[in-house]
Order: structure tokens, then sequence, then C-alpha cells
């Protein structure tokens, strides 16, 4: 009977804990569909919740917003959050050419993310769950930029970015986050690595400053169905009129802060004519278009970008709008005939190993979602980038692992 009591007692504190902390508690006796679903057996001849059924639990689809039930934390003032990966959103939306409305990205996507939970997070795909690598990852909310003043915004968002990436690490990350990474730092330390939610495009700008005092030029990987190198020119009224979601890599190149070894996957926009791409070349990106991936096949794609960044510090920045509209149609600048959500999930899955030192995804503006298709999508691929960040190469394909067998 005491063995009873001292076991229901230790259930009890561990839905509490749970409750408290929704990212799956690795220390947990219970099956985690018991702590995704709160599925304990009543206890019987008890009345109140707590007797009966134990405490108020957070379901997958209740509770307070964190992407993927993750720990939540205020980490710009939290100095004590420990990370080894953070998810941060920028809800900055104030410097784009069509339609705004990517200040709802961080929650869309958080939104979109709440059928993810560490305790189901396997996938076939990848042949392992992210959050049971040894690396601690919670999302540590959004940065409060102000919604009035760009340039105020930009230095918001550059000093947030750079205050997390100073952090210590939390030291218990996996081979493949202390592997070379610390050659790259001018401190040689391992940093840790940040997962951004945005946003409009621009906020790739404060992020590349923010990494560029850690690791000085690094190269860029851009999902996107346009260049985003677009030269501000002569017709930008004001020099913070330069700074869009459509020039920030143009700004980013006048900086320095990008390495010419950087590539666009999925450019499908149109253009003012052949000298965008001479432009483009310039900025230091070379072009993989939509049409490619028909031409060549996602294994070339793959050997193409991997050829390209080689053994380089890499940044990985993913505009939705890269997705066909049709799957994803929550975004700024759509533009017909994308790839599948499917194409860029295995593309990103090729880039595993490569030397990440960040990434993001941005243009998700909820408002213009249909059943939250844009933010199932989006919350997705984070998934997938955070995979990609645990593995030191891709994965074999799953009849490589397993291989099919015909019944006799
Ligand atoms: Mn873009």
């Amino acid at each position: 009977m005491k063995s009873i009591i001292v076991s229901l007692a230790l259930t009890t504190a561990v839905l509490r804990a749970a409750a408290h902390h929704p990212h799956v508690d690795e220390h947990s006796t219970l099956h985690p569909d018991q702590q995704l679903f709160n599925s304990k057996p009543p206890a019987p001849g008890s009345e109140t919740w707590l007797e009966k059924y134990g405490p108020q639990a957070d379901l997958v689809y209740t509770g307070p917003l964190s992407f993927s039930h993750l720990e939540y934390a205020r980490c710009l003032e939290d100095e004590a959050a420990a990370f080894d990966i953070a998810v941060l959103g920028m809800p900055f939306d104030t410097a784009v050419t069509y339609r705004p409305g990517t200040r709802f990205g961080p929650t869309g996507i958080r939104v979109g993310s709440r059928r993810q939970h560490g305790a189901r997070a396997y996938t076939l795909s990848w042949g392992m769950n992210p959050y049971e690598q040894g690396t601690k990852i919670i999302d540590c909310g959004d940065v409060p930029v102000n919604p009035f003043d760009n340039a105020l915004a930009l230095e918001q968002m550059e000093v947030a970015y750079s205050t997390l990436l100073r952090r210590d690490v939390a030291r218990n990350g996996s081979e493949a986050l202390t592997g070379d990474m610390r050659a790259f730092a001018f401190d040689k330390k391992e940093h840790p690595k940040i997962v951004t939610l945005g946003g409009d495009h621009t906020i790739v700008l404060p992020i590349l400053r923010a990494l560029h005092k850690v690791y000085g030029p690094i190269s860029v990987i851009h999902f996107d169905a346009h260049l985003d190198t677009w030269s501000p020119g002569a017709i930008s009224p004001s020099a913070q009129a330069r700074i869009t979601h459509g020039s920030f890599f143009f700004i980013a190149n006048e900086e320095g802060l990008v390495a010419n070894n950087s590539v666009h996957a999925g450019i499908r926009c149109k253009m003012i004519g052949p000298a965008d791409i001479s432009n483009d070349e310039s900025v230091g990106f070379k072009v993989i278009s939509t049409d490619d991936l028909d031409d060549i096949g996602i294994p070339e794609v793959i050997r193409r970008i991997r050829k390209r960044i080689g053994d380089s510090p890499v940044y990985l920045s993913l505009d939705i709008d890269v997705v066909d509209p049709g799957l994803a149609p929550a975004t700024g600048t759509p533009e017909a005939g994308g790839w599948t959500t499917r194409e860029v999930k295995r593309i990103i899955r090729g880039l595993a190993g490569l030397n990440f030192v960040g990434a993001d995804i941005v243009e998700v503006a909820p408002a213009y979602d249909h059943a939250d298709i844009t933010s199932i999508a989006a919350a997705d691929l984070v998934h997938d980038f955070l995979s990609m960040m645990m593995s030191l190469e891709p994965p074999k394909s799953r009849d490589e692992r397993s291989p099919w067998v015909d019944e006799l």
C-alpha cells in the first residue's frame, strides 16, 4: 500500500512538472502519450479533479503558446535561461513592398507547431528525434521591436541576437553542435544557435550584423522566390528607405557581411531583366531556379549547394514564398508555380552536416492563411532545421536503412 501511495505521489509530481514545463519530461515514467493527452486512468473514490485525474495538464492544443511546447523563457532579460539552440521571434513587418502582416508570423508559426511535441518528434525521414540528442532547445520568446521606427527596430533586433549569441551554451550539446564550429568564431568558443521566426525578410540584416561580430563574413543558403539583392540605387528617398525586405542582401554585401559563395534556391520572380542577375552575382550569389529542380533533380540541387558552400560557416534563410502559394498562401509576395513543401524538405535533408551558424524562416503572414496551412508548413520546416542541425550528415533514404522486402 505504501509503495502505491509513493508511486501515486511521484506520478502526481511528474505530471505537475509536466504541466508547468510542457516540454517532454525526460525523467517521466509515463508513456509519452500520457504526457501529451493526460490519459492517466482516474483514481477511484476521489471527487476533486486533482485527486481523480491529477494536475490540470496542458494538452497539445491548449495552454500557453511556445514553439513545439518547448520550455519558454524571456531570454533577453533572463540571463539564467540555458540553451544550445534558441527559437526566437522577430515580429517586424514594416519594410515590405506589398502585403504587410508578418508581425504575426512568430505567433502563427507557434500555433502551427502545436501538434509537435518533443515526446513525439521522431520522423521516418530523419530516423531520429531532434529533441533527444542531448541538446537543450528552448523558446526564447519574441524581440519586442518598435513598430514605429525602423532604424530603432533594426538596432533592437541586432542587440537581441547578439545578446543570445554571446551566451554560454548549455554545455550539453551533441557532437554535431560542438564539432568544428569553434574554429570559425573569433573567440574560438562555441556559440548557441538561434532559429529565428520572422518577421519580414529584412530581419536577416541585423542577424547578419550580429553574426559578423562573432564569425566574420559568412555564406548564405537562401530559399526564396525572389533574389532579395535588389539594388536600392537612386530611387530611395532616404538612407533608411534603402533597407527593405527586397534589398537587405545588397546592403549586407555593402557592409561586407556575406561571403561571395552564397546561393539562392527556388528563384522564379519576375525581374527587370538580365541585369538583375549580374547585380545578384556581384552581391555574391548564384541562382538555382525553381525550374532547375525539374531539369536536374533534387540530388543535383543538393550537390550544387553543398559544393558551392563547402566548409564555410553558413547561414540558412528560408522565405516561405519559396513554397508554392497553393501550399503556403499566407505570405507577403506570393509567386505562382513554386516548389512543394515536400521538395523543400528533401533539399533541407540533403544539407545536414554543413557548418550552420543559424537559421530562420520568414515572411509568414497568418492573416492570409487558410486553416493554418502556411503556419503548419513553416513549423514543420523548423522541425527539419533542428534535425538538420543535430545531424552530422544527411540521413540515408528510408529504403537504404530498412530495405523493402517482397513477401514470397
Ligand atoms: Mn525574401
